[in-house]
Formats: structure tokens, sequence, C-alpha cells
């Protein structure tokens, strides 16, 4: 065992709790507490039901009329659709280019990240259903550090695929990726699932309505859950720090292009 393994397993035991803590959009000092204690805060009707059925539909269009700016990612049988904010065009898609633009929300990506924030760069709309297994279904973190606007447009029960996640474990990964962070390296999607033993299958279920918004430090240990009935409709925008503008490098030498 490595000293850094031995180091993440010490701070699991001692700072992952079984709560994830609600706070409202526009407590900004709230939100980046929980995000700095646990890494992760719930934003319970950060849509309204009208922004719901809304942003519901331009998920459709967005699956079935892909506009030239918008790209089908490999997604199982479910849809993962990715779009950066800037292209996308507010006439046609009022909620998808709004719902990551509010100022409370930048408010809070700058709190969090500081100057020259990125803020929610890029959007993903994502559809699981029965049958969707995807990578992203193991426990693991994100390779390139983000905060992540995640917004349920479906109830979200025990039964359609529930984000799951250990508050508190985004402290693993900045362990582990110190180095490769100091570097400008970014890890193999293998690297970021090797994990502290006894992690797996301790993701906490986040149940929420539609309309629910997750943050979350992507450094967390999360999974997505696995859609037993129903289907999961979400959408995703990813915001960075500065260090995003500067060049990263794969561990094989090429850039990373990937967000
Ligand atoms: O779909 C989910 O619940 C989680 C997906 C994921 O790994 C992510 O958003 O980084
Ligand atoms: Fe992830």
């Amino acid at each position: 065992m490595t000293n850094s393994t031995q180091l993440t397993e010490g701070l699991m035991m001692l700072h992952t709790t079984r709560d994830v803590h609600s706070a409202e959009i526009n407590d900004v000092p709230a939100i980046i507490e929980r995000l700095e204690a646990d890494g992760v805060v719930l934003v319970p009707g950060y849509l309204d039901a009208e922004a719901v059925a809304q942003a519901t539909s331009e998920c459709r269009e967005l699956f079935e009329r892909t506009p030239s700016w918008a790209h089908h990612e490999d997604y199982s049988v479910g849809q993962s659709v990715r779009m950066e904010r800037s292209d996308v065009d507010p006439a046609e898609f009022p909620v998808v280019s709004s719902a990551f633009a509010r100022p409370e929300l930048e408010s809070v990506v700058d709190a969090f990240f500081g100057e020259g924030h990125i803020f929610s760069r890029t959007i993903y709309a994502i559809l699981d259903i029965v049958g969707s297994t995807t990578h992203v279904q193991q426990l693991h973190y994100d390779k390139m550090r983000h905060l992540k606007s995640f917004v349920y447009l479906t109830d979200v029960g025990p039964e359609n695929g529930p984000f799951h996640c250990l508050p508190g474990s985004h402290r693993v990964a900045r362990e582990q990726q110190r180095e490769n962070r100091e570097r400008r390296i970014v890890p193999t999607d293998e690297d970021v699932r090797q994990l502290p033993k006894g992690m797996a299958g301790r993701g906490i279920p986040v149940l929420g309505e539609a309309g629910t918004l997750i943050l979350f430090d992507s450094d967390i240990l999360h999974h997505a859950g696995i859609v037993t009935e129903g289907e999961r409709l979400a959408i995703r925008s990813l915001s960075f720090g500065s260090y995003r503008s500067e060049t990263w490098y794969r561990k094989d030498g090429s850039v990373e292009v990937a967000p």
C-alpha cells in the first residue's frame, strides 16, 4: 500500500458522511461551506415546474433533431448530447441556455473558483432509461476537475437512476491527483477508478424532485444509479477554475481537449 493510499483511506474514515445538505441558491456562503466540507450540496426547486416542462421539450428536440452545434455522445441505450453554452440558440432553447447562466449560479462559481473562472462552459442533456449501462455507473471521480451543476428534469427516486456520491470524499482525488495537477496531467479513465478499498457500494443516492439542482465538486467519488423502472432526464453544466485555460496533457503526451 502506498503512503498516498494510506493517507486517503485515513481521510475517508474521518470525513465522509451520510448526509447531503440543502441550501438556497442565493445563499452563497452556505453553498460554499457545504462544497468545501462535503463536496456536494442540493438546491431543491432551482427550476420551477414551468421551466422543467420547457427544458424537457428542449431536451427532446436536442435528442431528436440535434442542431449542428450539438454533439451526440456515445451513451449506451440512453442519450447524451453535449454542447458549448455559447453556441446554444436562446430563441429555440430558452431554458437550456438560461438555466446555467443565472447570476446566482455565477456568484457560486466565482466564490468557488475565484478569478479567471470559466462559468458553465459546457452543457449536457442526458436521458437514462432501463437498460442503460455506462462507465459512469462505476464509482469514480472526474478526470478534469470542475464544479458540476446537475439538474433533474424528472422526479428521481431509487428506481430511476439517482446520482450517488460519498460526501466528504472529494479529498481523495485532491490527494491522488496532487502531483499530476501540478504538472497539468490528466489521469486516465482507469486511474480515476483506482480508489481506496471499501469505497465501492458506499455511495448514497441523491433523490429529488424535478427541478432540483445538485452542485458537486467533480473530485467527489460518485456514480450514476441504474434505472430499473421509468427514466431519468437531466441537464448539467461544467464550470472550471482558471487552471482550465492552461494546456493540459494526457499521459501519452497529447493535449487534453475533452471538457
Ligand atoms: O449521471 C449521473 O448520475 C452521474 C454522471 C457522472 O459521472 C457525472 O456527471 O460526472
Ligand atoms: Fe462523473
